[in-house]
């Protein structure tokens, strides 16, 4: 067990470990555990001595030893019974699955897998994964390794930050931004499609301290979340409009001069084709796409382009929509025309992902598939289309082959995946075999053919970036793993062996694998941009360190004003207002406001006339923690309901409570009316479940479609058109 206790005292018999909240969240916690000298945790607390964490953790994860410990936990590798049928199951294991020895699972699960590369090609094997852990090494590394070398089809991970990812990418090149420090300094925030009380509580503090000082939060988002009810002011704008409503702030900036020109003669590119493009966008227009009053987009402009400093965060909501990508690209290029990276409280953030220069060459080892039977890069697959690569790919033979095998781990795709009815005729195949590495039994898991046990973030060693901060942590085991519970770094080393992989590359420890990431040289200082102050050694001592970004400043180490001046990793080196490689790619080199086919300006509306909004829960982690009761009482009041403005209640004789069927082309889902003043009209919403605790055993992505956004590929999942009618 790794030693990295931090308040050990030899009189006492509790140890202090420094781990990390290894959640798809952006926060990327110091988690403090209390281990007895029994060996169990007993607590968990945010550490104070990290900046960001400030010794406080979310209500998810202050009660995380009831997931760790919870009864439900899969501690042992089991099997589907013969004959038992696939699908939901509200029962516990012992009627659909027995248990078996890891060797068993193990040796069966490689036969199988063997047998049906032989067959169909190992193109037929796809992995399925996500960030259900943000560990370098559980998110991707010897999974990587062992599917690139099997020459499995490569699995394209779109279901969350593509579009916005790859939009941010043609504005600044890479993905960096305000620090979280930075916000405090700010006089006016403005929160773009980011809930951020709900999903990105570490930044609250900065945006209270910032207030304190008299700036101003402005909240848009179609929903009145827990951030919106806070805010000084909540634009509802319609869902997927943001395009419109950018370009609209744009063209009020450069009508009245409101533009930093020294900034932008600097530090842009393309000025005078967005300056031509935004004339279009008058207010007036942008009001009907909108749903705002021409006058609200003037003040919003006007606020945002004379309050200075002003920090624009802008999270993954705006993006899961058809013209997502572009929105986030146009509202990216605000602070750019504002000249707003120029002050410490200004610039934008949407992920600072792209602070982290990990070698994931090394990690994850893609040359391997040049080792594999395929001899060349293996298809690609997005994970967005699930519903169609189980049940469509491969028809036409020059696709590759069928899908054959599904390998899932860190995601539960038969709850969060959209077009779930697709999904899970897909999963139900009679000649489709699956397997699921897991923690509980999930919607996905009554699909598997066998189910592995999985660790907790306490159970294993990690190295950690974050998507929301700029520290390097390190997660040290915390307490043996629960049952014969294995990492995904041992699960795969083992399948490695086993399929007679010689690559010493398959013999890798963990701790090897967290000093490739670093990329140490002869002093074992890392050679990653950023890191050259980090040693493994150092960082394991230490639980975490900040990165040392280009533009620090002496007297904040972690604070950076990225943008502010110098070249830019764009191919002109400038911020791209213009990007030649949409033009090159036979793209809209500008952006431009496309209204969504699913959206109330779309045709689809004449029979779907509702826009749904499928939601994030506050205290669950995407599905994750649904299955918990201590997490399920907090969500209690929008359990299994749907939010329905008054007036599209009373269209339809709806009233508080009524059973209702919401449904469109792709599915039909039974909830409880919520007459509620969160949405406005022509808005509904729903939240996401485990689809197997409600009657219908389905969520809300039943409702969701396969359709993929305009930039990036991914998906759509606020971009869905329903209709709501009363039951019985
Ligand atoms: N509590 C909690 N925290 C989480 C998660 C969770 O499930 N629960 N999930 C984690 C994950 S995976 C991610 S990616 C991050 C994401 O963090 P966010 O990007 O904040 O995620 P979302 O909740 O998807 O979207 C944010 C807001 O966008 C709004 N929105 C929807 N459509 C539109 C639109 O067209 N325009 C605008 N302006 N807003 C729109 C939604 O109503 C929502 O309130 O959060 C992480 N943190
Ligand atoms: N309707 C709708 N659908 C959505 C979204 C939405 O807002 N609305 N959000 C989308 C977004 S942004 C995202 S990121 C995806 C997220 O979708 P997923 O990546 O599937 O996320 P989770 O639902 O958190 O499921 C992660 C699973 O990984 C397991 N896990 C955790 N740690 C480990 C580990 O170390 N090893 C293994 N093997 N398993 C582990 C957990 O037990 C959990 O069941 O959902 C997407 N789907
Ligand atoms: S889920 Fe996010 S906020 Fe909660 S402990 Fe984990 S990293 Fe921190
Ligand atoms: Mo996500």
């Amino acid at each position: 067990m790794q030693a990295s206790t931090k308040t050990t005292q030899s009189s006492s018999p509790l140890r202090v470990v420094h781990t990390v909240c290894s959640h798809d969240c952006p926060d990327s916690c110091a988690v403090l555990v209390t281990v007895d000298g029994t060996g169990r945790a007993v607590k968990v607390a945010g550490d104070p001595n990290h900046p960001v964490t400030q010794g406080f953790l979310c209500g998810k994860v202050a009660k995380y030893l009831d997931r760790v410990y919870s009864p439900e936990r899969v501690l042992y590798p089991l099997k589907r019974k013969f004959g038992a049928p696939k699908g939901p199951s509200k029962e516990r294991s012992n009627s659909t699955f027995e248990r078996v020895s890891w060797d068993q699972a193990l040796d069966e699960i490689t036969g199988r897998l063997r047998q049906i590369a032989d067959e169909h090609g190992p193109e037929s094997i796809l992995p399925y994964s996500y960030a259900g852990t943000m560990g370098l090494l559980g998110y991707g590394s010897m999974d990587r390794r062992f599917f690139h070398r099997l020459g499995a089809s490569q699995l394209d991970r779109t279901i969350c930050a593509e579009a916005g990812g790859q939009a941010w990418n043609l504005v600044y090149g890479r993905k960096l931004g305000t620090a979280n420090q930075d916000f405090a300094a700010a006089k006016l925030i403005l929160a773009w499609g980011a809930n951020i009380h709900g999903n990105n509580i570490h930044l609250w503090p900065f945006v209270e301290q910032a207030r304190r000082n008299g700036a101003r939060l402005i909240v848009i988002d179609p929903y009145r979340t827990r951030t919106a009810g806070l805010a000084d002011w909540h634009i509802a704008i319609h869902p997927g409009t943001d395009a419109a409503l950018a370009l609209g702030m744009m063209h009020v900036i450069l009508r009245d001069g409101l533009e930093d020109r020294s900034y932008i003669d600097q530090m842009t590119h393309g000025f005078d084709e967005l300056n031509a493009r935004v004339r279009e966008y008058t207010p007036e227009r942008v009001a009907v796409w909108t749903g705002l009053r021409p006058a609200e987009i003037e003040q919003l402009a006007c606020e945002y382009a004379t309050t200075r400093p002003a920090a624009l965060r802008l999270n993954y909501g705006v993006q899961r929509s058809e013209n997502g990508g572009t929105a986030v690209r146009a509202i990216a290029m605000l602070p750019a025309l504002t000249g707003s990276w120029r002050e410490r409280g200004g610039g934008a953030q949407l992920s600072l992902s792209g602070s982290f220069q990990w070698n994931k060459q090394a990690l994850e080892r893609p040359d391997l598939m040049l080792d594999s039977p395929l001899g060349r890069p293996a298809r690609v697959v997005n994970m967005s289309r699930l519903g169609h690569a189980l049940t469509e790919l491969g028809a036409d033979p020059r696709e590759g082959p069928r899908v054959h095998a599904l390998f899932v781990y860190n995601s539960n795709p038969g709850a969060v995946a959209p077009n779930q009815n697709a999904v899970r005729r897909g999963l139900l195949r009679s000649d489709l075999f699956t397997v699921v590495h897991e923690q509980f039994l999930t919607d996905t898991t009554d699909y598997a053919d066998y189910v592995l046990p999985a660790t907790t973030f306490l159970e294993h060693e990690e190295i950690q970036g974050a998507y929301g901060h700029t520290f390097v942590q390190h997660s040290a085991q915390a307490i043996e793993p629960l049952g014969e519970a294995r990492s995904n770094v041992w699960l795969f080393t083992q399948l490695a062996a086993r399929m007679g992989f010689t690559e010493p590359c398959f013999r890798d420890t963990p701790q090897q694998m967290m000093e490739q990431a670093l990329d140490p040289d002869e002093n074992g200082l890392s050679r990653n941009p950023g890191m050259r102050h980090i040693a493994l050694a150092s960082l394991i001592d230490r639980g975490h360190i900040a990165l040392q970004l280009r533009d620090a400043r002496p007297d904040d180490m972690e604070a950076s004003l990225p943008f502010s001046f110098g070249a830019v990793e764009t191919p002109s080196g400038k911020i791209e207002f213009y990007s030649d490689q949409l033009a090159a790619a036979s793209q809209d080199p500008l952006p431009a406001f496309v209204a969504p086919t699913e959206s109330r300006l779309g045709t689809a509306a004449e029979r779907y006339p509702l826009e749904f909004l499928p939601r994030k829960a506050d205290h669950y982690m995407n599905s994750t923690f649904a299955n918990l009761d201590g997490h399920r009482r907090v969500e209690a009041d929008t359990a299994q309901r749907l939010e329905m403005h008054p007036a599209d209640a009373a269209a339809r004789g709806i009233a508080d409570g009524d059973p209702v069927r919401v449904w469109n082309d792709r599915g039909s889902i039974t909830l409880a009316a919520m007459i509620s003043s969160r949405v406005v009209s022509g808005v509904v919403a729903g939240r996401m479940d485990w689809g197997k605790l409600s009657a219908d055993a389905q969520n809300v992505n039943a409702l969701t479609s396969e359709r993929l956004t305009d930039i990036g590929a991914a998906a759509t999942f606020y971009s869905t058109l329903v209709e709501v009618e009363r039951l019985g």
